[in-house]
């Protein structure tokens, strides 16, 4: 076998998913293709342990071949640094919602002083021919804190959420900072060219910068590459689950529970960017229009809770009950309930099983910077007799997935008029539809984003 000297991966994130005593198998596309390399290379994954602990001390595993750094974070540096910037600041306005976006000293000051401790903790253990990763909003200073410990090594950073337009983001109160932070890094990485966009556009803009070849953008003698780079789900391994045992039992119970009704199918995590509200008045729309259609198709709405502590979250949550409950009660018939919606995670495989029986993927994010469960749901079909895909236009999936019918989420009639068409849409074309959106989850899937991004890196 060839010998490929690799130089050595370090990734840093918000939280660590490599491999655990508790959890052996990776978990996510993500976790899976980073855990692959970094293994490969002999890395280390840092992050937050995810517990409160009051001193920074760090914290070192190897498990399954990969090493993890850990630390734990106070009381007051979750809420400042992650409750707080990372999502009620940056995660709001970076979706487009400055509405729900909040300003407070003390979330940049949390998120500064956290990221200045990650910055202290990690640099002595990375050497100088490490590539180093950074990923998502949570840590964009971090690369310029690096440098400010003495490292020169090749430094990159994804973003996995979209990057706003310019007229939103100077909304945020330094924001000139935020911005040349990133400069620190060789590489940055986009999901979406609609996002490279925006980020091209505030550097020339705002920053005086100029565009170069081959992706390059220079602001005061400082060079670096911005590329867009979407990210994939582990291909091989959803079509693998959609296959499974476990997945067939959960396509058969959906189907003895449908009682032959067509199902369409949306997952996600509750969260307001996904467009939930806007999922159940489109298909409340799509009752209201289509009499004839009642008690012949339902809405399951997968969605478990996350980031509880913030407030914005626990209001969808309940606004969510409360629509979903008066749709039904308007609705539901002594035989036949409209939306089912559940609040839990479910394993891959049985999540691939729903996907492969439902005849719509319902995905309608406001703001996406990719949307993964688009590209699940097209993994899981049946190539013989695929399903249909209807995808918002603002979600960065939208970009690949052409053939979805892609609408607008804000609109209720949209949305009616997608799912009337999916549900009368002749095989032929579902499959002429499918075919090219499997061809491109297939071939631009994790491992290849993984690669696009470290190669990038490994040529500065
Ligand atoms: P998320 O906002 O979390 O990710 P998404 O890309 O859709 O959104 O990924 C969600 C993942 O969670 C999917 O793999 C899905 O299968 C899984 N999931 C959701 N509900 C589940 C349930 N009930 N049970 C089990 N699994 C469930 C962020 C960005 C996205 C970007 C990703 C990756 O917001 O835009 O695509 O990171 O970069």
């Amino acid at each position: 076998m060839e010998h490929n000297p690799l130089s050595r991966l370090i990734v840093i994130s918000n939280r660590v998913s490599a491999p655990q005593p508790e959890q052996p198998a990776a978990q996510g596309g993500l976790a899976v293709a980073l855990t692959a390399a970094l293994r490969e290379s002999d890395g280390i994954w840092f992050g937050w342990s995810g517990d409160i602990g009051a001193r920074h001390d760090l914290h070192f595993e190897t498990y399954g071949g990969v090493t993890s750094g850990t630390i734990d974070l106070s009381e007051q540096d979750i809420e400042e640094y992650y409750n707080g910037y990372a999502n009620r600041t940056l995660w709001p306005l970076f979706h487009y919602r400055l509405d729900l976006t909040e300003f407070e000293r003390t979330f940049q000051g949390g998120y500064e002083r956290v990221n200045e401790a990650f910055a202290r903790i990690i640099a002595p253990h990375i050497d100088a021919d490490d590539l180093v990763w950074v990923h998502d909003y949570h840590m964009i200073p971090l690369g310029w804190l690096l440098r400010q410990q003495g490292l020169a090594n090749r430094m990159g950073f994804f973003l996995h959420i979209p990057w706003p337009p310019t007229r939103l983001l100077v909304a945020l109160p330094d924001h000139r900072r935020l911005v040349e932070a990133l400069f620190a890094y060789d590489v940055i990485g986009f999901q979406a060219e609609e996002w490279l966009e925006s980020f091209r556009h505030y550097v020339t803009h705002e920053m005086g910068g100029t565009l170069g070849p081959d992706d390059t953008l220079t602001v005061g003698g400082r060079t670096i590459r911005a590329i867009a780079c979407p990210i994939g789900i582990d291909a091989q391994d959803f079509i693998a689950s959609a296959a499974s045992a476990t997945a067939r039992d959960v396509q058969q119970r959906m189907r003895e529970s449908g009682t032959g009704r067509g199902l369409i199918v949306g997952v996600d995590r509750l969260d307001y960017s996904k467009g939930l509200a806007e999922r159940f008045l489109g298909y409340e729309r799509f009752l209201d229009e289509h009499p004839d259609r009642h008690a012949r198709v339902y809405l399951l709405q997968i969605a478990p809770p996350s980031r509880s502590d913030v407030e914005t979250y626990q209001n969808i949550r309940d606004s969510l009950d409360q629509l979903s409950g008066r749709i039904n009660g308007a609705h539901a018939d002594i035989d036949w309930v409209p939306i089912r919606y559940v609040n839990r995670g479910y394993p891959r495989e049985a999540l691939a099983g729903v996907y492969r029986a439902a005849r719509i993927g319902l995905v309608t994010p406001l703001r996406d910077g990719m949307n993964l469960v688009a590209k699940e749901y097209v993994a899981a079909q049946d190539p013989a007799d695929p399903g249909v895909l209807i995808l918002s236009r603002f979600a960065g999936a939208a970009e690949q997935l052409t053939n979805a019918l892609l609408i607008n989420p804000y609109s209720a009639d949209d949305i009616s008029d997608a799912i009337d068409k999916a549900l009368s849409m002749p095989k032929e074309e579902r499959i002429a539809r499918w075919r090219p959106m499997f061809e491109n989850v297939r071939d631009h899937d994790v491992v290849w984003w993984r690669k696009r991004f470290t190669e990038a890196l490994e040529a500065v």
